[in-house]
């Protein structure tokens, strides 16, 4: 699958136009990159059927790019941008504070390429020197190197599932396959991806390994065995692929999801009980007890329940499951509908139309529209207080119409340092639902942003806080501020915390999930900027699955008129 690898190409003539001031250019790159990054076929066989610009936001002069691209393996425009800056912008990126334009102008003035050039010119002060840097500047990109270089090679889910998919789609056609599973951290949906771990249960492996090590063109074999392969997409993502016999399949399974944590307390476990637990199965002695299944090992261990690969985190998962405790884990197909979206009235690509139908096409009962509003942030068509009010009437006007289907009135409004709103509590009243959150300012003293985030859940017109602790995977540090005392603030004003199910959010995360249930319970919205983005609820509930989330837990698993009783509208 080219995806990936032709999204990023489009990220990065985006970043160089950008970096050289060229309007409106870097915006349609961007767009092109961002939809062939959610694309869940592979833009060949798009390319192949003449139909590239039918992508979302690819028109002629992106789409004969494409072509060229995927046609001679390479893109003179690119390639010529390249040689005028050979800056690695995509590593850089990952900085706090980095864009492309202070990237390339680093490079223009200290030849820094990449995340270690860019820590040598950090460790030599030179970067305060500069004009439009200074001091503070070199001290917030020197902690932004931690987080980049931490966050190293993984990706992010949902980059990684459409590939995922593709490999599995692959290997299932060959007819010596008998059963495909993608484990490791990809089943236990993890917001990020160190590598892809597939197991195949098959009688001929050797036929297996020949075909999996030339799955994709272009790929590069790391290791080649009769029972074990590695190898390097194009995308830069490694995969390992075992193959195992049908009897040993489930013990595989276990092993091979992981975490490596979860596999030590059961082993442990197993070890208490006189038995030996590995990938090939759980022994007394030299006797196999079980193998087959993971149904049959975790039973054959005591315990009650199956436990979902989401749960596997060593979080007392095996305990509860001892006493056959385990939630009942949310599902998507409990949620009615989406809380958190945008449109072309602020920063969407999408009109309020074409979300609300794709909120059908998904079977939603209702929807959100929640567009950014207020003064503080200088948000591309924030909406001021008078716009908030017409699209109030453009929603109302437009419930009439739809069938099946109710949107609701939101916004999205910032929360000022000192706790306060930028829109006023009579604009706030008109909404059916109110969300604000934290979109400038992002470092102040725990004490002061623990006030300011609860200063606004106290205003009794806001209903919920979006993405709480304001971090993006990868590249922003979370707000720092005291989170139990958040918690309890929810409690006591009503006002809800949102999982974000924005991939790069993802916000709260499993572990403060896990931690507020039974305290708070949570909304959860995509933060869509554009129709197909409505798709991302996937990864907010495993997010709240992560987080040992029941359907009773999400509030838009509510029906709507349930929900308008909670949140009084
Ligand atoms: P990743 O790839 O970094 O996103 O995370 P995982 O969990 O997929 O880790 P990976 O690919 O290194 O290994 C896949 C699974 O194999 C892992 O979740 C548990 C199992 N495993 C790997 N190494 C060990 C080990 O040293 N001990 C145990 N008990 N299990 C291991
Ligand atoms: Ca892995
Ligand atoms: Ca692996």
């Amino acid at each position: 699958m080219k995806n990936l690898e032709v999204a990023k190409m489009l990220y990065e003539i985006a970043d160089i136009l950008e970096a050289q001031d060229v309007q409106f250019k870097p915006r349609a790159y961007r767009n092109a990159a961002r939809s062939i990054e959610e694309l869940s076929e592979d833009i060949v066989d798009i390319w192949k059927r003449g139909e590239l610009e039918e992508i979302p936001g690819v028109g002629e002069n992106i789409s004969k790019k494409i072509a060229e691209y995927l046609e001679t393996g390479r893109l003179r425009y690119y390639t010529e941008l390249k040689k005028e800056f050979p800056v690695n912008l995509e590593e850089l990126g990952k900085v706090e504070g980095l864009g492309p334009k202070r990237a390339i102008m680093l490079y223009k003035k200290l030849g820094v390429r990449n995340l270690e050039d860019l820590k040598k010119a950090v460790g030599q002060h030179k970067i305060r020197e500069l004009e439009g840097f200074g001091e503070k500047n070199e001290q917030k990109i020197a902690e932004g190197i931690g987080l980049a270089a931490e966050s190293g090679k993984r990706m992010l889910l949902s980059q990684i599932m459409p590939m995922a998919q593709e490999l599995e789609r692959k290997l299932h056609s060959l007819k010596e396959v008998e059963k495909v599973d993608v484990v490791g951290s990809y089943r236990r949906r993890k917001e990020t991806i160190g590598d892809l771990d597939i197991l195949v249960v098959s009688k001929n492996a050797a036929k297996v390994m020949d075909f999996f090590t030339k799955i994709e063109d272009g790929l590069k074999v790391l290791v080649k065995g009769p029972a074990k392969s590695s190898v390097l997409l194009s995308s830069g993502l490694q995969v390992d692929l075992r193959v195992f016999n049908e009897s040993d399949y489930g013990a595989a399974m276990l092993y091979f999801t992981g975490s490596k944590e979860h596999n030590i307390v059961l082993r442990t476990h197993a070890i208490s009980k006189r038995m030996k637990l590995s990938e090939y199965g759980l022994f007394r002695g030299e006797r196999k007890v079980a193998a087959k299944s993971e149904e049959e090992v975790y039973r054959a261990l005591g315990l009650k329940q199956w436990i979902p690969p989401e749960l596997r985190e060593n979080m007392g998962e095996i305990g509860t499951s001892l006493k056959g405790k385990l939630p009942d884990l949310v599902e998507l197909k409990d949620i009615r509908g989406d809380l958190h979206c945008h449109t072309d009235w602020s920063e969407g690509r999408s009109s309020i139309e074409e979300m609300a139908g794709m909120g059908k096409s998904l079977g939603y009962e209702y929807m959100i529209i929640s567009d950014h509003g207020g003064t503080l942030v200088p948000i591309a068509r924030c909406m001021n207080e008078k716009k908030i009010l017409e699209q109030g009437k453009r929603i109302d006007a437009l419930n009439k119409k739809l069938d099946g289907m109710t949107l609701l009135k939101g916004c999205e409004t910032n929360i000022k340092d000192d706790g306060s709103i930028d829109v006023s509590n009579a604009t706030l009243k008109t909404l059916d639902i109110a969300t604000t959150a934290i979109h400038t300012k992002f470092k102040m003293p725990k004490k002061e942003m623990t006030k300011r985030i609860i200063t606004a859940m106290e205003n009794e017109h806001i209903d919920i806080i979006a993405h709480p602790t304001g971090r993006l995977i990868g590249s922003r540090a979370p707000l720092d501020f005291d989170f139990d005392e958040v918690l309890d603030a929810a409690k006591r004003t009503g006002t809800v915390l949102e999982i974000n199910s924005y991939p790069e959010r993802l916000d709260l995360d499993y572990l403060h999930i896990f931690k507020s249930r039974g305290k708070t319970r949570f909304t959860l919205g995509t933060d869509a900027h554009e129709k197909a983005q409505m798709r991302f609820m996937e990864f907010g509930v495993a997010q709240a699955r992560r987080g040992w989330c029941e359907k009773k837990d999400i509030l838009n698993a509510l029906p709507l008129k349930e929900l308008r009783k909670t949140f009084g509208f």
